[in-house]
């Protein structure tokens, strides 16, 4: 097979690059390890940026997230039994964000694809990339139990944290930075309608918690556990009586409902640097992870596909490599700042194992001061939205 270029992973990015690459006449492959089933129904992100949600519109697939997401203009930090709006309309002159389900997503960018008659092959295995340092890379694997290969001109690594695109780079090249958290996040989806209009975000002594929803019958809401905790010492009666617990103020009070699934997910922060070697491009999760705090890391994966596909088509247009030898330079602006903005939130909001009262003082500090004062809560509020850059 011979394709321009190869995208390795169905998740937000690697589709995205897809849709984005075929409107500018850019052929390309797309191979992803899991099923059709597994990537549309994989619970994950849900909050989109203005600029993620303006870039769906702008290129035809916005119309579900149109008429099913939800539009919000804030969101509410609970503390010392207190809730503070943080208001982001009138903060980022009117700008917003959009709950909407990455697997809506995926689902939308799938149905495009597949609608026009453009390849995704899903359940391959054994996935090699070869060739990475020259001007004609392929992507090698088993299709069916058939050895399959795709000659191109470019890969894209966009293939999660997990994947094998990062890999592939040769020892050396690339510098990774990162950072572990000492807890993880318990999320739950349960058929119930939302108990507050906007998110939550609760900083509680006995834990981080968070409020979110999917849409005006089911919510979304999460708990910080110890790092190794297990799903199974968490039957539904536990999690909703912690939820109770930490999300309590005043006479507010939480419904409850049947939980639809659950589940642990680790906090990280990771990024390498650079995010390419020869024509390998990696994009999203593949390059860079983010604690799930700041809502950033869906946002970042469909940026850097963005900035992906001008260079691609600068590119394939005039032989031009110029921008393609600025993706990584061009991304980690935007990443490192999502970076920072993520730890930040996480440090702000959760309690560590080896904090003393101090810490949790100044936790206290920083959040009051973040309510109270309008440079700071104007900080977060346009982290959150999405910074946009005054300089390019
Ligand atoms: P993905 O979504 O991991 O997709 C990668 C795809 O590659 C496939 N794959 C392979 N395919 C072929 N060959 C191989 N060898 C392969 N190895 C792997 C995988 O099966 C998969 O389909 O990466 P992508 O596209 O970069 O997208 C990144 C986002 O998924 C991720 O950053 C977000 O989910 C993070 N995140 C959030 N981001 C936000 O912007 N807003 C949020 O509100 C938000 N909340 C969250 C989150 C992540 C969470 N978890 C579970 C870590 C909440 C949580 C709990
Ligand atoms: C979600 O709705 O899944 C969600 C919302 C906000 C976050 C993380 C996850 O910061």
């Amino acid at each position: 097979m011979r394709t321009q270029v190869a995208i390795v992973g169905a998740g937000p990015a690697g589709l995205m690059l897809a849709h984005l690459l075929s409107l500018e006449g850019i052929e390309s492959i797309v191979i992803e390890s899991r099923t059709r089933a597994y990537v549309e129904q994989r619970v994950r992100a849900g909050v989109l940026e203005q600029g993620t949600a303006d870039l769906l519109d702008a290129t035809g697939v916005g119309a579900r997230m149109r008429s099913q997401g939800l539009v919000h203009h804030g969101i509410r930090l609970r503390f010392g039994g207190g809730d503070h709006r943080i208001d982001f309309g009138a903060l980022t002159g009117g700008r917003g964000i959009i709950v909407y389900g990455q697997q809506e997503i995926v689902q939308d960018l799938i149905a495009i694809r597949l609608s026009a008659g453009h390849p995704i092959l899903f359940e391959v295995s054994d996935v090699r990339l070869r060739d990475i340092e020259t001007p004609h890379p392929s992507v090698s694997f088993l299709l069916d139990g058939a050895a399959m290969t795709i000659e191109c001109d470019a890969i894209a690594g966009c293939d999660g944290f997990h994947g094998v695109s990062r890999d592939s780079i040769p020892d050396g090249v690339l510098t990774a930075y990162e950072r572990e958290y000492p807890f993880a996040w318990l999320g739950i989806l349960a058929s119930v309608a939302p108990s507050s209009e906007e998110l939550i975000y609760c900083y509680h002594e006995r834990g981080f918690a968070l409020l979110s929803m999917r849409s005006p019958t089911v919510s979304r809401l999460y708990l910080q556990v110890p790092a190794d905790e297990r799903i199974g010492d968490w039957p539904d009666a536990r999690i909703w009586e912690e939820l109770q617990t930490r999300l309590a103020a005043g006479a507010w009070s939480l419904a409850e409902g049947p939980i639809i699934e659950k589940g642990i997910s680790a906090m990280r922060s990771f990024v390498v640097e650079p995010m390419q070697f020869g024509r390998l491009f990696l994009s999203g999760d593949a390059a860079h992870i983010v604690p799930p705090t700041g809502a950033k890391g869906m946002n970042l994966a469909i940026r850097d596909v963005s900035i992906l596909s001008d260079a691609l088509t600068a590119f394939f247009r005039s032989g031009d490599a110029t921008l393609l030898g600025a993706y990584s330079t061009s991304c980690l602006r935007r990443v490192w700042r999502a970076q920072q903005f993520s730890w930040w939130m996480t440090s702000m909001l959760h309690r560590f194992p080896d904090s003393d009262a101090y810490q949790a003082r100044l936790q206290l500090a920083q959040l009051a001061y973040t309510v109270d004062s309008r440079v700071a809560c104007t900080s977060l509020a346009e982290n959150y939205v999405g910074y946009e850059w005054a300089t390019s």
